[in-house]
Formats: structure tokens, C-alpha cells, sequence
């Protein structure tokens, strides 16, 4: 057994220290190489020591991109104010406005037109401001909200009370045609400033607003003006100077015109506000003329102003009627020359006063929006959705107004 038992030991040495050769030698190969385990850890060592301790390696920093300048959102608003001090809009950029007073000390009477336009060769819209039976004032705008002196167009004697501007004659630049209480007339070429006046047949007095259009589809553009004391009078054109008339039996007491084909023939029709009637629709029919004069189906209190666009998106014309009293209206075109009506409240600061209404998408949603003046209340802009609702009204007057007239425009170099 002890025999047994030394080889036994003998035997469990052996194994010992054959065991710790293998380990020696294990170890020594293992020793050879840099780190086994750092084969693992080398990768996020590296990734970690390079962010963190080798500044050589950071990615260089990219500089942030420049500011693009931020684009304005809709037209510029300009308000003609019976009291001389005229409020201007700059839409701002991003959205918004940016308010600014146009004073006007030398204009005694103050009317409704207010019409921007080109008058001076460069690149900026001017503004138009009638007064009344005095010379009228041109304010030059910088094409950045401020305007300059007025220059002065030469009145005509009679009391303008709206405006259009147009190329009557097919020569020079823009026209300006002058509804009057007395004969209307045209100023030719204002822009190079030639003087020429021609004056319009007066078949009636009183006249409130004119519109311009090719109604007879002869290719130059006719003038159309409405009138209180009597119906709305066609001028038909005969360039270069000679004008027909014809006056139309519709109701008198028209205050205010819109152009639009509201029956789908390619021609074009005029929207007419009555105060204190129905409101109507003159049908032209081409070069026999408005044949068809249609009242519309609700009796407005004192509608004084009317803009057209398709405010419910439906690819048929629609009219919005700014009223003086009572709720303002928007006539729902059905296509065929035919509307109805639906009442729009003026929001909770101004319910009343509406005496001039423009259109535009005046916040790029891409739904029509109106700017409404107010003489009493508020000047307002009511955003529409596209479904002939106006669910979102901001006052940009802070306090009533005595607002005639409303234009809007680009007054930025284009
Ligand atoms: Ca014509
Ligand atoms: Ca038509
Ligand atoms: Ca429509
Ligand atoms: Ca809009």
C-alpha cells in the first residue's frame, strides 16, 4: 500500500507540476499578444478616446447655415381715412403687420377711392387719395411702408368719389378713370404725366364707384359705373376718345361694383351693391350688353361695398357684401348666375360699419380672407376657411376708425 501509495503521490506531483507547465506556458503565449480581452475594449476605448482626449480628431464644427430673411405673408393694406390720416399696413415678415400713419394735411375732402398703382416709373406702388373736387394727392411709396410728399393730379372740377386704373386708351402706361357726382372722366397716361383728360358722356350724377373689364368682348376695356340717382351706366370703348353709353334701368342707389363670370359664358358680369335694396347681378351677354339684370334674394340694409373670390372652394365665384348696418353678407355663387346668401357676423368689436371690403389669401393658408373698413368701428381682417366662413377676426385698428375706402397690394419692389 505505501508502495502503492508513493507512486500515487509521486504520480499527483507529476500531474501538479506537468499542470503548472501548462499554465506557464499557456500564459506565456498568452503573454504575446498585446490584450485578448482588449479586442473588446479597443473599439470603444478608441471610439471614446478619440471624442474625448485627441482634439485632432473632432469633426470640425460646421458653421450654422445663414439666415434666410423671413418672407412676407399676404398684400399690404392702405385705408383711406375721411379724417386725413390714412393708416398703412406692411405685412411683416412671417406674418403679422406693421402699422404706420400716411398723414395727409392737404386734402380738404376726403372720398372713398383709394387705388395703388404705379405713378411714377420705379418699382414701388404709390397711393391715390381722392379729395374731392381739389386736386388729388399721389403719396410715392419706398416699396419699405413709408410714403413721400404727395404729388398732385389735376382734379376735373367735379367731386371724384372712387377710382380705377387701367390702359383705356392702348397707349403709354396707366389710366385713371374718375366716377364723379358730374361728368366722369379719364386721365390719360398719368405715369408719364401727359394731362390728357377725357371727359364721359354724363347721362346721371352721383356716381359712386366704376369698374373696368372688356364687357363687350371687342378686346379693349370698357368702364362700368355705378350711380345713385340712377342705374349703372356701360362705357363702351371706342378708343382712342370716342365712348358710348348706355344706362341701364336697374336700382338706383348703387353703391358699389364687382367683376366676375358668375354664370360660366366667358363673359364677364358686375356684382352691384344697392343701399337700402337688393343687391344685383348685371349678365353680360357680349356685344349686345347686360341684357339681364337679376336682383339677388335678399333685401341688405345699406350694402356699400362688394369683393368677389370663391370662398368655399367649390370652383364657382361668390361675392362678399360689406354692410353699414346690420351683419355683412356673403352671396354663395352657385355657377349659374344664381346665389344664396348667408349672414357673417363682423366679429365681436365691430358689428356694423362696413363701407369697403378687399380680398386675398392675406395669411397663406391658401383660403380667402377679406380686410373690411369700418367708418365707426375697427378696421378688420376676417380669415376665411374655405367653407364661406370667417371663424377668425383681428382687429388691426385699435380704435374706431372713420375708414372710406380699403386696397391692398405688393408695395414691395416686384
Ligand atoms: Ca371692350
Ligand atoms: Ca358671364
Ligand atoms: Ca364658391
Ligand atoms: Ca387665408
Amino acid at each position: 500500500m505505501r508502495f502503492v501509495a508513493f507512486w500515487d503521490i509521486r504520480s499527483r506531483i507529476a500531474r501538479g507540476v506537468l499542470f503548472s507547465i501548462l499554465v506557464v506556458m499557456l500564459m506565456t503565449t498568452l503573454g504575446a499578444c498585446s490584450n485578448p480581452f482588449g479586442l473588446w475594449s479597443f473599439g470603444r476605448t478608441f471610439e471614446t478616446q478619440s471624442d474625448d482626449d485627441d482634439p485632432q480628431e473632432d469633426p470640425p464644427q460646421e458653421d450654422p447655415p445663414p439666415e434666410e430673411p423671413l418672407e412676407t405673408i399676404g398684400p399690404d393694406i392702405f385705408f383711406t381715412d375721411a379724417g386725413g390720416d390714412h393708416e398703412f399696413y406692411l405685412a411683416a415678415p412671417g406674418g403679422g403687420y406693421v402699422s404706420g400713419t400716411v398723414a395727409d394735411s392737404g386734402c380738404a375732402a376726403v372720398q372713398r377711392g383709394a387705388v395703388l398703382f404705379h405713378s411714377n416709373g420705379d418699382a414701388f406702388l404709390d397711393v391715390l387719395v381722392l379729395c374731392g373736387s381739389d386736386s388729388h394727392l399721389v403719396f410715392p411709396g419706398d416699396g419699405e411702408g413709408s410714403f413721400g410728399a404727395p404729388t398732385t393730379i389735376p382734379s376735373t372740377g367735379y367731386v371724384a368719389y372712387d377710382a380705377a386704373v387701367a390702359n383705356l386708351d392702348q397707349s403709354g402706361g396707366a389710366d385713371i378713370v374718375l366716377a364723379c357726382n358730374g361728368s366722369n372722366a379719364i386721365l390719360h397716361n398719368v405715369a408719364e404725366g401727359s394731362g390728357t383728360v377725357t371727359t364721359l358722356p354724363e347721362p346721371s350724377s352721383e356716381s359712386t364707384s366704376v369698374v373696368t373689364a372688356d364687357f363687350d368682348l371687342d378686346g379693349d376695356t370698357d368702364i362700368f359705373v355705378t350711380n345713385r340717382g340712377s342705374g349703372c351706366v356701360l362705357y363702351s370703348n371706342n378708343t382712342p376718345s370716342l365712348w358710348g353709353y348706355q344706362i341701364y334701368s336697374g336700382t338706383a342707389q348703387n353703391t358699389d361694383a364687382a367683376v366676375g363670370d358668375f354664370d360660366g359664358d366667358d363673359i364677364p358680369d358686375v356684382f352691384v351693391t344697392v343701399d337700402g335694396g337688393y343687391n344685383e347681378i348685371y349678365r353680360s351677354q357680349g356685344a349686345i350688353g347686360f341684357n339681364e339684370i337679376d336682383s339677388v334674394s335678399l333685401d341688405d340694409s345699406a350694402s356699400r361695398a362688394v369683393a368677389v373670390g370663391d370662398f368655399t372652394e367649390d370652383g364657382n365665384l361668390d361675392a362678399y357684401v360689406a354692410n353699414f348696418a346690420g351683419p355683412n353678407r356673403l352671396y354663395i355663387g352657385d355657377g349659374n348666375g344664381s346665389f344664396s346668401a348667408v349672414s357673417i357676423s363682423n366679429g365681436t368689436v365691430n358689428p356694423s360699419y362696413s363701407v369697403d371690403v378687399a380680398v386675398a389669401d392675406m395669411d397663406g393658408d391658401g383660403h380667402l380672407d377679406v380686410v373690411l373698413a369700418s367708418d365707426g368701428g375697427r378696421n378688420q381682417i376676417h380669415y376665411g376657411d374655405g367653407t364661406g366662413d370667417f371663424p377668425r377676426v383681428v382687429d388691426l385698428s385699435t380704435v374706431a376708425r372713420s375708414t372710406v375706402a380699403v386696397a391692398i397690394g405688393e408695395t414691395g419692389a416686384e
